[in-house]
């Protein structure tokens, strides 16, 4: 295949979420969830080395979100809830808690190309799923305007959870006029409820997200 043409400096990587608690053995495990980080840390250093700019966010919630089924009284993880600010909340277990070691990046995730770390899902009440906007669809998480005063116009994402927060990081980026691509190689999904990570790529093709391969990007 040929390569795919990013053009430099104008690019960046966006890293969604490589934390422990999406990886095999975490609180919200996405099956072989670390395979994405081999991937990831070739594309980081791949851009670092050409001056485009690396991003990772980070689920970053204080203890009793609003995420989580233990946060309402008889519901169970994978259960619908609405809140004050949202009218479709599903629950999770308990992940991702404000400087717990779930929080930390996967261990073998090569922060030194990361040039921005955008936390997400930090107020109690507000779950946030995208890099761009928290799941009110307005409250900015600065990311935008990070990568706009950098003229940055392509996005390359990867990452977890790929039907989650990949899935909205990717549709937002796209709605903001971004040329958008997912690194198929790059990310896992959770497919919570069964049948998620089939939507994320239906929803991903129709928002004009191209999916490709990480290596052609090399
Ligand atoms: C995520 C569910 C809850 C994700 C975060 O990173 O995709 N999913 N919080
Ligand atoms: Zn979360």
């Amino acid at each position: 295949m040929p390569p795919i043409p990013i053009r430099f400096p104008a690019s960046a990587l966006i890293i969604v979420d490589v934390q422990n608690d999406f990886c095999p053995g975490g609180a919200l495990e996405v099956s072989k969830g670390d395979m994405v980080v081999q991937p990831l840390n070739r594309l980081a250093s791949l851009f670092a080395s050409k001056g485009g700019r690396v991003v990772a966010t980070q689920d970053w919630h204080p203890a009793g979100h609003v995420s989580f089924a233990s946060s309402h009284e008889g519901k169970k993880p994978g259960e619908l809830t609405h809140t004050a600010r949202v009218k479709e909340q599903i629950l999770w277990p308990d992940h991702c808690v404000q400087g717990s070691q779930g929080a930390r990046f996967h261990q073998d995730l090569d922060t030194g190309p990361v040039n921005l770390i955008i936390r997400k899902g930090f107020r109690g009440g507000l779950d946030s799923y995208s890099a761009f906007f928290e799941n009110d669809l307005q409250t900015s998480t600065g990311l935008d305007g990070f990568l706009k005063s950098l003229s940055i116009d392509a996005l390359v994402l990867g990452g977890l959870a790929a039907d989650y927060c990949v899935l909205y990081s990717a549709l937002d980026a796209a709605a903001l006029g971004y040329k958008t691509f997912v690194a198929s190689d790059a990310v896992r999904a959770v497919d919570i409820p069964e049948g998620s990570a089939e939507r994320a790529m239906k929803l991903l093709g129709e928002a004009g997200v191209i999916i490709a391969m990480s290596k052609e990007f090399e």
